[in-house]
């Protein structure tokens, strides 16, 4: 049996993006069942998760007998999808090469970009700095977006004519990009991840998540008994 591991609550611009969605989308795509153990703070940023589980104190980790654990959402999402033989073309093909390579692009050289624009609107309290950095961010983050838009060109799937991973992928990242309202210039880019994400498999996954975290509060995730790190 897979177990995933997914947080017990998180803020409302967070819920049905928390990565863990990631993961159970792809267990639903290529039908393999799971189940979820849902974690608080202080045991993700425990000695003992970071040293079995996720060095980081972070999460998606996929747990499955007979298997190390296994963290990073895209090498999970990845992994089941080679293991499965779905959504990822066959072993070897230029196909694969090329799902691979778009699910490395959407981590590596689009995901930061978001992130950097979501740090300031969510996580900055300096009003000043915040003012001065958001211009930027924003420019930098579209700026790619048109990039990858471009770089579509107009087809419906991202490698071939199926669906693959790094459908999946790019219509989760922007996911970001959506709540940052970073598509707004880009209107077919956002049409097409509104098609992707109509999948079963996600809506599924989206569903799931949110069900969970509405059913618990910010207490429950314990945030202050988190040991502080030291000064
Ligand atoms: N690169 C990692 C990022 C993991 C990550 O940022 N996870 C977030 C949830 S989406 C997390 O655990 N946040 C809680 C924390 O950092 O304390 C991945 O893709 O799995």
């Amino acid at each position: 049996m897979i177990t995933l591991t997914a947080m017990k609550w998180a803020p409302p611009f967070a819920a049905g993006q928390v990565r863990d969605h990631r993961v159970r989308w792809i267990l639903n795509e290529v039908d393999w069942s799971y189940r979820v153990r849902l974690v608080d703070a202080p045991t993700m940023k425990s000695a003992g998760y970071r040293h079995s589980l996720q060095p980081f104190g972070q999460l998606p980790v996929l747990e499955e007998e007979g298997r190390p654990p296994m963290f990073e959402s895209g090498a999970i999402v990845l992994d089941v999808a080679m293991r499965a033989g779905r959504c990822i073309g066959g072993e070897g093909t230029p196909e694969r090469a090329a799902a691979i390579q778009w699910v490395i692009a959407g981590l590596n050289s689009i995901e930061p970009f978001l992130f950097n624009v979501a740090e300031v609107e969510y996580f900055m309290d300096d009003d000043a700095v915040k003012d001065a950095r958001k211009p930027v961010v924003r420019a930098l983050a579209k700026e790619r977006l048109a990039a990858l838009e471009k770089a579509r060109d107009g087809r419906d799937w991202w490698v071939g004519n199926t669906f693959t991973v790094a459908d999946l992928m790019f219509a989760s990242i922007l996911k970001v990009a959506r709540g940052l309202d970073l598509l707004g210039d880009l209107p077919a880019l956002a049409a097409w991840q509104q098609e992707i994400l109509a999948r079963p498999a996600h809506v599924k996954a989206e569903t799931d998540q949110r069900a969970e975290i509405a059913r618990h509060s910010p207490a429950d995730m314990r945030y202050d008994q988190v040991p502080k790190p030291p000064a």
